[in-house]
């Protein structure tokens, strides 16, 4: 079964389910691989890894160490395409399209593609979103774009609709690691009344009430990084995997 089923099973099967992002440059693989044992004892669906640019370790060895430690879907949310690794079981294969930056619209896919057949990775197609959080994120820096203004529903609607018929499988909507606002919950309820394929939302989330209003807006999977990394507390980790969990059954 591809990881991309697995992905449509979780939403059929659980209503919505949660991810945790983990950042290869903030930690060393030991203790992500330690992370990520928590995450799947505490009822995470699937990790993403992956961060906007990467200084400090080397990614593969942070996949594969991760890899070793748990057996839910790991699946790489590249930087960039010196983000890939064999050692994962998927990769989001992004386009930037809320922002009109070519690099990261296609050129950056040109030079990922073949390295990611070469690897035999999964690829899954994904429409990714910046949505203004009301500070400067990394992501919107570092990919010089602008983000969907937050008062924006509607627009923000027909950037998804339009990656749908493009033919992408997912869309994954953000507000930037740390952001200082998570994505508002109307925006993304008019996203989910214009399209069909699953929509993730991720950026600045860090309670359990915030992750599951996202999920009753219409969220399909939630996307945790920071606010895990700044409290290591498993009954944190749990809280949010089973408000989210919760949230989708209602
Ligand atoms: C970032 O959406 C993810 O790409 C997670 O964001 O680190 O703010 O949880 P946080």
């Amino acid at each position: 079964m591809t990881i991309y089923q697995t992905l449509l099973d979780i939403r059929q099967n659980r209503g919505a389910g949660f991810f945790v992002l983990l950042d290869p440059d903030n930690e060393k693989p030991a203790v992500l691989a330690k992370r990520a044992g928590k995450c799947q004892q505490a009822g995470a669906d699937a990790l993403l890894i992956g961060g906007s640019f990467l200084l400090e370790n080397s990614f593969s060895e942070a996949v594969a160490a991760v890899k070793r430690n748990c057996s839910i879907p790991v699946i790489i949310f590249p930087g960039g395409p010196g983000q890939l690794t064999g050692e994962a079981d998927a990769v989001l294969f992004l386009s930037l399209i809320s922002g009109r930056n070519p690099q990261h619209l296609i050129g950056d896919q040109v030079t990922a593609a073949p390295l990611v057949k070469r690897l035999g990775l999964e690829a899954i197609p994904t429409g990714y979103m910046l949505v203004s959080s009301g500070n400067s994120t990394t992501v919107e820096f570092i990919s010089n774009s602008k983000p969907i203004p937050r008062d924006k529903p509607k627009l923000a609607a027909a950037h998804a609709l339009a990656a749908q018929y493009l033919g992408m499988k997912l869309i994954y909507l953000e507000a930037g690691s740390g952001a200082d606002n998570s994505v508002p919950e109307n925006l993304i309820t008019a996203v989910r009344s214009w399209v069909d394929i699953p929509l993730m939302v991720g950026g600045g989330i860090r309670s359990t009430q915030d992750a599951a209003q996202k999920v009753n807006a219409g969220a399909d999977f939630i996307v945790v990084g920071t606010a895990i990394e700044e409290n290591e507390d498993f009954s944190f980790l749990a809280g949010l995997c089973d408000a989210v969990h919760e949230a989708g059954t209602r």
